[in-house]
């Protein structure tokens, strides 16, 4: 296939991580480019800046704008829907995404990189670094890139041979041609419903990641997460027994992951906390198996993994009370997943600070987890009232200095204090990084208060 970007002309839509680092790569390979973005202030680093002088344009766009351009790279976090794109369609340009461009132009290379996809509602940064950590480990050049945050033209230029990809359903939504290697949806949950409207439509995007699939992971167990298309090779895993691909068998009374029946590793050896990270673990395995690196050769390698910050991660205990920063939970099947994972070692009861922009997702799921294993919720943010709906014993609060606050007041000896807010940030915070952030310095504040009575 030959696609060469010197015989196209571009207009970058967004000019957030992904919109630069497209201009970026376009520039330097002596692309016609000009960007928009939808805000009206913009803060652009100085390359990009120089770069795109007199090319950057914040204001509404008419047809003449789009007058010899051919393509428009749109960013994820801008919507299909936006007048500009309609109006680019309407002029004849081509709309796709970062993504695939990469596609098009790792096939015109003599050795085109290998590639991975993973997507689904959670666990895609999680599996995406296991699986980057455990090729690297046994041997092959891996990079990750995409959705965890590494734009995926950068990972084009590496010199790496795999490239591991999270894929959200935004980036898929713009993506036709992407040949992987091997791919997985690893669960479907209410999420960004209120850009996609309806789950059908959120399935119908992260089914893409299969369109041109040669081998699929695939969770026995879940809904809306089995290729539809034809794929010849199929691994399938799942917690319960099968003689077929990675399942949990008991064996001498302990629990391994097994594939095709032989052991691969005890679950008393995994260190990641809760069965969805067992299911994660497995998937992992399962798409290195495809790479041509044997489940146990990677396994060796699960233990110096160190898993990424704000996903179910205890960062206090005061008093025999556990403080978690869960904060990365921002839709409601990662709290459900917290709360199902953390029960089975709690002592006394679960005290569940949450909250934020539920993003247009009924919260009704969360019910009879909140009814098993949690005694108050304090909630902050937008949604807020939304919780009360669902769980009587909820507590609103202004702020989430507030709800580590009372959580402490109300917490016992046993009990958990979780952060896991089931809603996106964005409302309150600059990322869930910063809600984690802010959790933290609360909870440290608070302890030193304890430790000073
Ligand atoms: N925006 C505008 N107008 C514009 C451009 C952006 O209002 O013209 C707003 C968007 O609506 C959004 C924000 O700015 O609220 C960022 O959008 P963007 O498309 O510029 O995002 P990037 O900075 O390019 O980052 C994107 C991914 N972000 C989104 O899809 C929203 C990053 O995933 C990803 O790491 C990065 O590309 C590199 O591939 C982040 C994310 O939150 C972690 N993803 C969502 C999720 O995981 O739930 C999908
Ligand atoms: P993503 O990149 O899809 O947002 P992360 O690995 O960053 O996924 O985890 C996000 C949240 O989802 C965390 O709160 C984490 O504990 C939870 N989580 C991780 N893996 C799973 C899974 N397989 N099923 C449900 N929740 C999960």
């Amino acid at each position: 296939m030959s696609y060469n970007v010197r015989e196209h002309s571009y207009v970058v839509g967004g000019l957030g991580v992904t919109g630069q680092a497209c201009v970026r790569f376009l520039l330097k390979h002596n692309a016609n480019v000009k960007a928009f973005d939808t805000r009206q202030a913009v803060n652009l680093p100085d390359d990009i800046e120089k770069a795109l002088a007199g090319k950057v344009t914040t204001d509404t766009l008419d047809a003449t704008y789009f007058e010899g351009i051919d393509t428009l790279v749109l960013s994820p976090g801008l919507s299909l829907n936006l007048a500009q794109v309609k109006l680019a369609k309407q002029c004849g340009v081509e709309v796709i995404g970062d993504v695939e461009l990469f596609a098009r132009l790792n096939q015109t290379l003599s050795t085109p990189k290998r590639v991975v996809g993973i997507t689904g509602s959670n666990g895609k940064t999680t599996v995406t670094l296991l699986v980057t950590h455990l090729l690297t480990a046994c041997g092959i050049k891996s990079i990750e890139a995409g959705n965890v945050g590494r734009p995926v033209l950068e990972a084009l230029e590496s010199d790496a041979d795999v490239v591991v990809l999270e894929l959200s359903s935004f980036q898929l939504e713009t993506t036709s041609s992407l040949v992987l290697n091997a791919a997985s949806i690893l669960n479907i949950s209410d999420d960004h419903l209120d850009r996609h409207i309806t789950l059908e439509n959120y399935i119908d995007a992260k089914h893409r990641i299969f369109d041109n699939a040669l081998s699929a992971v695939v969770w026995r167990d879940g809904e809306f997460v089995a290729p539809e298309n034809d794929i010849n090779a199929i691994t399938e895993y799942g917690l319960g027994e099968s003689d077929d691909g990675f399942a949990v068998s008991v064996i001498d009374k302990q629990p391994y992951i097994v594939f095709n029946i032989t052991p691969v590793i005890a679950l008393a050896d995994i260190q990641l906390a809760g069965t969805h990270n067992v299911l994660n673990v497995m998937a992992a395995l399962g798409l290195c198996d495809t790479l041509g690196i044997a489940p146990k050769q990677a396994a060796v390698h699960l233990k110096s993994f160190k898993s990424a910050p704000h996903r179910c991660v205890e960062i206090a205990n005061v008093n025999q009370v556990r403080f978690i920063d869960d904060s990365k939970a921002t839709n409601v099947g990662a709290t459900i997943a917290a709360l199902e994972g953390l029960s089975p070692m709690l002592n006394g009861n679960i005290i569940l600070l949450a909250g934020g922009d539920a993003k247009g997702a009924d919260l009704q799921a969360l019910a009879p987890y909140l009814a098993r294993c949690v005694l108050h919720v304090f909630a902050f943010g937008k949604d807020a009232s939304a919780f009360k709906d669902v769980f009587a014993a909820t507590t609103l609060v202004e702020s989430l200095d507030s709800a580590v606050e009372k959580a402490c007041d109300m917490a016992k000896q046993g009990d958990i204090v979780l952060l896991s807010p089931a809603c996106a940030s964005i409302d309150m915070f600059k990322n869930y990084m910063h809600r984690g952030e802010v959790f933290q310095q609360a909870v440290y504040r608070q302890s030193a208060v304890e430790a000073s009575i």
